[in-house]
């Protein structure tokens, strides 16, 4: 067989069943590159920079990571967060990985529920904040609440006004933003807001068709110009080879203020969703995505996020050790399982973690993030 048939039906397998991801292993330098102190901030991060750093042994990789994690971050802090979906399926944008798009609902069989009450999520954010979760992060199957009548939002506006009174850090995930939508989050108390970039924008137009890369960038802006902190990551195992991953990684870092967070999910591959057969990446390659974004983004808060149930214990401990400080704890992340409490807890307790606080100050950014939600929060606690 010749070797273009061979890579032909290579190919072809591989597009029926799983992807791959084409490393450049081997090719690049294995040092951060000598213009760059490791623990510093940088924004100016160049693609090929981050394409060496991204093929670096992986064993360097970490450890350079470890070394970073410890400039910033008291390791053995990991936030929990808990996720609740507060308004689930029948989504009019089409995520190729995700369960609540209605264009694949008669496969996915997710029946659309109406925007849950207030007080209902009020109760959730409560048994959350008993269990140990210092952050509540509430998401929407909108394309955005333009899309929704006013008392929609209003009504969340409400809810995040209620958590955070609770003391805990509110986060909100609503899909796209106006600016006069940021800002009246802000006013009603939200410290993050959730929007991902998911993946390259070279790749961007195989994970969804519904909308383009520059309308998240937008929303990212407003959020930030809003003076809401800014969490914004992606997704490993939409079918990108690893240069869309270094790319994904470079546009976070070179954005005008590093996101004070960055969630780094495994696909899970849902049934009846167009990417249910893609392979998701392997606990090593988000080991490797986790130390990247350390080196790259210092100060910021790393969230190992979906996918961590498929994860051995072994595995998770390299993702704290190569700099991740937060996970989604509780047993279901928006419509998929998440990972028992009582692993959790022997988890934490084994490697020695400690859950981190709310509103302990980032260093990357915000005005809400800038460390006095932190004294508020103190004040409260004397009180
Ligand atoms: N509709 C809003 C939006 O897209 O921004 C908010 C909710 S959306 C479900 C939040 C994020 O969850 C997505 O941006 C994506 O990164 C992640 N996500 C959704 N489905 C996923 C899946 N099957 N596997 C991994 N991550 C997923
Ligand atoms: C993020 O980056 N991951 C979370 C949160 N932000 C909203 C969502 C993960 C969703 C996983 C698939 C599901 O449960 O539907
Ligand atoms: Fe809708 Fe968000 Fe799912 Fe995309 S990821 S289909 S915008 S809920």
């Amino acid at each position: 067989m010749s070797l273009r048939v061979a890579a032909k039906r290579l190919a072809s397998r591989l597009a029926m069943t799983t992807t791959t991801t084409t490393t450049t292993r081997g090719a690049a330098s294995t040092a951060v590159p000598t213009t760059r102190e490791l623990g510093k901030v940088y924004n100016d991060w160049t693609k090929d920079e981050v394409r060496a750093l991204y093929a670096r042994p992986l064993l360097e990789l970490v450890y350079d990571a470890a070394k970073t994690h410890r400039m910033h971050h008291d390791p053995r802090q990991v936030q929990q967060c808990t996720l609740l979906s507060i308004k689930t399926g029948g989504c009019p944008e089409t995520c190729n990985y995700c369960a609540q798009s209605s264009s694949w609902k008669g496969e996915t069989k997710l029946k659309a529920e109406k925007l849950m009450g207030v007080e209902e999520v009020i109760e959730a954010a409560k048994r959350a904040k008993e269990s140990g979760s210092t952050r509540f992060c509430m998401g929407t199957a909108w394309r955005g609440p333009s899309q929704v009548g006013a008392g929609q939002f209003e009504r969340v506006l409400e809810m995040t006004s209620q958590v955070r009174d609770m003391g805990m850090e509110v986060c909100a995930t609503l899909g796209m933003l106006t600016p006069e939508q940021a800002l009246k989050l802000k006013e009603a108390g939200l410290t993050a807001y959730n929007h991902n970039l998911d993946t390259s924008p070279e790749y961007y137009d195989k994970v969804t068709s519904s909308r383009k890369y520059e309308d998240r960038l937008n929303t990212i802006a407003a959020v930030r110009e809003a003076g809401i902190s800014v969490c914004c990551g992606g997704i490993l195992g939409l079918g990108e080879e690893e240069a869309d991953r270094a790319s994904l990684m470079t546009v976070l870092a070179t954005l005008p203020e590093h996101p004070e967070s960055v969630p780094i999910n495994a696909l899970v591959p849902v049934e009846g969703t167009p990417f249910k057969d893609l392979k998701p990446p392997s606990g090593l390659e988000m080991v490797r995505a986790i130390a990247v974004a350390r080196i790259l983004m210092p100060a910021t808060v790393v969230r190992l996020s979906a996918g961590r149930i498929n994860m051995s214990p072994e595995t998770q401990a390299l993702c704290f050790l190569a700099g991740a400080n937060s996970v989604f704890t509780g047993d279901k992340l928006l419509t998929t399982p998440n990972n028992e409490k009582d692993s959790d807890s022997f988890l934490f307790e084994e490697l020695g973690l400690e859950g981190r606080p709310a509103f302990v100050p980032y260093a990357a950014g915000a005005a809400s993030s800038d460390g006095s939600e932190w004294e508020h929060h103190q004040k409260q606690q004397v009180q």
